[in-house]
């Protein structure tokens, strides 16, 4: 018996520009970092996408009758400022107004994300992306005229996605030459670089927008000591600073976790800090919290171990596949849960995780929270008659929604769920083969007619927004 969602909570969904837009280089649209990046051979790649840029008005139908209140996307730098910086491209700024409008006359409130992985590949090219401190500067002016040019039309603003996934996952999120490969401290100064963007864009939108409410979009989850020995807790203890206070503390205290900074400082990783950075970051607070949220996991401590270990991927989709683990010697190690099944990707599916890190998160920083992804990547098959049944999304979406009601009857202020996906998109590991949207996009790793279907989890979720969460 727990209490039902509060009226004007925001029923939506998720994408991000390159993993749905396509029109990768049309109307004036240059590259992001992310177009290399995701040219491997047998896998899609972000040319096609789900044809978005060509499809939004039918997206926003299906969005509509869908029953969303809310839809969170993000905006391509590089459609809006092709070369990253100097004048806007104006067919790149109209889609997005295009786009927010449609919303908009839909009731649909827009959540646009200003980062999503996308770096223009002219930055890359011109200074090495996120590695030159003058990445900051570029971003503050596309983040000064987005913010600027969309004031009167949103509200709610996200600034960069995940920022620690971007740091654990540094080659694949961003295109690193390979002169840095080997500089373990390289993650931790774009990581910098990014907290000075994010706090850059929380002070614009202050300056901007009447009333507007700014946060980043981060990826989050418990990380669960593996046993009862005293060791493994601390091992936990200090993995949760390392891999969520690190940046959390940025967004809301204005200052880096003691415990993450002096070990980076010992293992010769910690940033170059110029004097301002921290009072920019204060400067620079945020109103609410956006997170992405998958599963969960577990650490314990490092034991003997020497060598630094990266945690692997698993690119295959077939469960178990993943063997190697993040290791910080002296600090932590993290190790699979035991006690949770898995995706076929190796993701651990733990709806109470959720319930765990959205109270944990408020009582430590008792700002309102925000879901901007959550869900499923599986092998959807599509029958003759058209139709997807995927029960296992519904089960898994059903029992994380839960898991929100009890976190929020518990006290913690929510806005919004926006499950990951909309609509099937170009996975940033595995093409199309993995699928998380309500909408069924008709085409493989090749390419396909993009036509829309909708799964049987659209009308599940069709159901659950039209009854506030009651379903
Ligand atoms: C998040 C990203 C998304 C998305 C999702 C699923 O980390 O913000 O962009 O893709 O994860 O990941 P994947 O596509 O690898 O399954």
């Amino acid at each position: 018996n727990y209490r039902p969602f509060p009226k004007d909570f925001m029923w939506g969904a998720s994408t991000s520009a390159y993993q749905v837009e396509g029109a990768a280089e049309e109307d004036g649209k240059a590259l992001s970092q992310q177009d290399v990046i995701n040219r491997r051979p047998g896998v899609a790649d972000a040319s096609l996408a789900s044809d978005h840029y060509h499809r939004f008005k039918e997206d926003v139908a299906l969005m509509k009758e869908l029953g969303m209140t809310s839809y969170r996307f993000s905006i391509s730098w590089s459609r809006v400022f092709p070369q990253g910086s100097g004048e806007p491209n104006p067919k790149g700024v109209q889609f997005y107004h295009d786009l927010i409008d449609e919303l908009l006359a839909n009731g649909i409130t827009p959540i646009p994300t200003l980062y999503h992985y996308d770096m223009p590949l002219a930055l890359v090219e011109k200074y090495d992306g996120w590695i030159s401190r003058e990445s900051v500067k570029d971003f503050a002016h596309y983040a000064r005229f987005i913010i600027n040019e969309f004031k009167d039309k949103v509200k709610y603003w996200t600034t960069i996605n995940e920022q620690s996934i971007i740091v654990q996952f540094w080659t694949q999120k961003c295109l690193i030459p390979e002169k840095y490969l080997d500089d373990p401290q390289i993650r931790y100064q774009i990581n910098h670089h990014l907290n000075l963007a994010h706090a850059t864009a929380c002070k614009l939108v202050h300056e901007l927008v009447p009333g507007g409410m700014v946060g980043a979009a981060i990826n989050t989850a418990p990380i669960y000591a593996l046993t009862s020995k005293p060791e493994d807790a601390l091992g936990m203890l200090n993995a949760v600073d390392f891999r969520t206070l690190f940046y959390l503390d940025v967004y809301f205290k204005g200052e880096y976790s003691k415990a993450s900074m002096i070990y980076l400082e010992e293992h010769n990783m910690a940033p170059v800090i110029e004097e301002g950075d921290l009072d920019l970051f204060k400067e620079g607070y945020s109103d609410f919290l956006a997170f992405n949220y998958y599963s969960s996991d577990c650490a314990r401590s490092a034991g003997n171990a020497t060598e630094r270990t990266e945690q692997g991927v698993n690119w295959t989709g077939k469960k178990g596949e993943i063997e190697s683990y993040e290791t910080e010697p002296d600090f932590f190690q993290i190790v699979r849960n035991p006690a949770c099944d898995t995706t076929d990707w190796d993701w651990a599916i733990d709806p109470v995780g959720l319930e765990f890190i959205l109270r944990d998160i408020y009582a430590r920083y008792g700002k309102p929270l925000m879901i901007t992804e959550n869900g499923m990547g599986a092998y959807d098959a599509l029958t003759d008659d058209k139709k997807v049944h995927d029960s296992y999304r519904i089960d898994y979406l059903r029992a994380h929604i839960q898991a929100i009601q009890r976190a929020m009857h518990y006290g913690v202020e929510v806005l919004a769920y926006n499950p990951w996906s909309f609509m099937d998109l170009l996975s940033t590991s595995n093409g199309y083969k993995k699928r998380y949207g309500f909408v069924y996009v008709d085409r493989d790793e090749e390419g396909g007619s993009c036509e829309r279907i909708k799964k049987d989890s659209y009308y599940w979720y069709q159901k659950v927004i039209a009854t506030n969460g009651a379903d």
